[in-house]
């Protein structure tokens, strides 16, 4: 009947109207590259018009995308944050023109009546599920842990440095003898692992390696082999993110453990939003996804082939 047609023609109609901006941090790593094309397909799915802004990883490209979006009269806002300050009057403006701001994989430190909810793993778990790992496997043995942090500012540096240092605290055997950032990239991780290697006697002091991420991690992995060493072995590796790349190495030996986090946060983003524009109910502030920790013991060559298929 008419009434029937016109409802389907609305609701297709609205489905196809929704016009999403999305700031991403830029492709620093294999992860986030992963993001982004779950982001797409997401949206693709739901008939949802994503305008995507890649900003380099540099904050002042995020801000000059989300006053693009606002200018455009885009429906809502994607944000993945690339650190926690920073936001607030960029938000203001958003909240202005009434478009909500859904945060990704990463929080800030602003008010939260400045974005609408954040998808975001706890950092702090994934920190200390990694830290606990290493002190379960270590036992009493002497483990002097170098460790590479996340990018410098942002909450999953801050938040995976405090819940690792958690769990090794009063286990004075386990001591991170140096940390530095490399930035969430391969590149970066090799080169400041490197770094570790020279200054500890070539790396015979050194006895696991603490990367915030599998991408630091990988490059890590590399500069211990250059070195001589035996990855996995001479020296163990415990990282975040669970990336394809870390279960080849683990497969092969040379990597020890990854925390999972799922590249798919813009499903239940969108979801959220959904619910949000038809109920005008705000969701809760923090939307949480989950953190699972993978070993040799995991059957890693399966997990490789099965983590081709979520966005890597
Ligand atoms: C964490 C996310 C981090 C990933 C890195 O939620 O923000 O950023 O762990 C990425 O791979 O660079």
């Amino acid at each position: 009947s008419a009434t029937i047609l016109a409802a389907c023609m609305f609701t297709s109609a609205s489905a196809k109207d929704l016009v999403v901006g999305f700031s991403q941090i830029g492709s620093e790593s294999g992860w986030r590259a992963a993001e982004t094309t779950v982001t797409k397909q997401q949206a693709e799915k739901r008939g949802i018009d994503l305008k995507f802004a890649d900003a380099q990883q540099k904050q002042e490209n995020q801000i000059k995308a989300i006053r693009s979006f606002i200018a455009q009269g885009v429906d809502a806002i994607l944000l993945a944050p690339v650190v926690e300050t920073g936001w607030d009057s960029v938000l203001k403006e958003a909240k202005e023109a009434k478009i909500p701001v859904i945060l990704l994989d990463r929080t800030i430190n602003a008010p939260k009546d400045l974005y609408l909810t954040a998808v975001t793993s706890d950092q702090i778990h994934e920190g200390k599920v990694a830290g606990d790992w290493l002190v379960k496997t270590v036992g009493d043995k002497k483990c002097n842990i170098v460790e590479l942090q996340g990018t410098t500012g942002s909450s999953p540096a801050i938040a995976r440095k405090k819940g690792f240092e958690e769990a090794i605290k009063g286990h004075d055997n386990l001591k991170i003898i140096r940390s530095q950032t490399g930035d969430f990239t391969r590149a970066k991780g090799k080169e400041v692992m490197e770094s570790f290697l020279k200054a500890e006697n070539g790396g015979k002091d050194i006895c696991a390696l603490y990367a915030h991420n599998d991408d630091m991690a990988v490059g890590a992995i590399q500069a211990i082999k250059e070195a001589g060493l035996k990855p996995g072995k001479d020296i163990l590796t415990v990282s975040i993110d669970s990336v394809p790349d870390l279960f080849k190495a683990m497969a092969a030996g040379e990597a020890n453990a990854t925390v999972e986090l799922t590249p798919n946060m813009a499903g239940p983003a969108f979801d959220a939003l959904d619910a949000y524009l038809k109920t005008k109910k705000e969701p809760p502030k923090w939307i949480q996804t989950e953190s699972k920790l993978y070993t040799q013991a995991d059957d890693p060559q399966k997990v490789y082939e099965e983590k081709k298929g979520q966005g890597y």
